[in-house]
């Protein structure tokens, strides 16, 4: 649920309507045959399956209440990241620059949002976090999007953690930063430079 009191409405309604396109990417993924192979993919394979199951079966049923409360604060309260989640309060926050930033781009947001969903999941089912960005790892498989070897070896390495300070309260939170989040774009530079290149030989074998 969005808690609205702190939001403006263009940000708000980006966030409801990202969260729309999370409910029917998880009830999908739950309903897909490879949802406990991509589960322990990105999350090991010591979790409750009890509270895995839970998860499923509320996701199937198109029940989500449990998911994590989302609050948009400034780009300087998260200190650059584009969003976090924090596991204390079973909360994720969204920074407003980001959300304007990303406003023609709702697939960026849906991307984030799912990873922060996946901190979620990781402090359900697990005792222990996860190493490296478990949150960015289960995003990219829910979406069916394909990572090369070295991106996931990033993930696994990714340290995400960072502090928040809410109005004297301290809470640690795993966060996707925009280096963290650039990383895929230039990751796409690369791809288009490459296919460039390839091009242009093509050209001159071609003369
Ligand atoms: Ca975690
Ligand atoms: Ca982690």
């Amino acid at each position: 649920m969005l808690n609205t009191n702190l939001a403006n409405s263009t940000h708000a309604a980006l966030v409801e309507e990202s969260l729309k396109n999370a409910y029917n990417t998880l009830s999908d993924f739950a309903n897909r045959e490879e949802f406990l192979l991509k589960i322990q993919t990105a999350f090991g394979e010591t979790f409750h399956a009890d509270k895995l199951e839970g998860l499923r079966q509320q996701w199937i049923a198109g029940d989500f209440a449990s998911l994590p409360q989302i609050e948009i604060l400034t780009g300087t309260q998260l200190r650059g990241a584009n969003a976090a989640y924090a596991g204390e309060n079973n909360t994720i926050y969204f920074s407003e620059d980001f959300l304007s930033q990303y406003a023609d781009n709702l697939s960026a947001i849906n991307s984030v949002l799912l990873e922060e969903i996946g901190h979620y999941v990781d402090w359900q089912i697990n005792d222990e976090d996860t190493p490296g960005d478990e949150g960015e790892y289960f995003s990219n498989l829910v979406q069916g999007f394909e990572l090369s070897e070295s991106q996931i070896q990033a993930l696994q390495g990714e340290d995400d953690y960072g502090v928040l300070n809410l109005e004297q309260d301290w809470f640690k939170i795993e966060q996707n930063n925009p280096t963290s989040f650039l990383n895929l774009s230039s990751n796409l530079a690369i791809s288009s430079l490459q296919i460039f290149t390839i091009c242009l030989v093509i050209f001159y074998m071609y003369q």
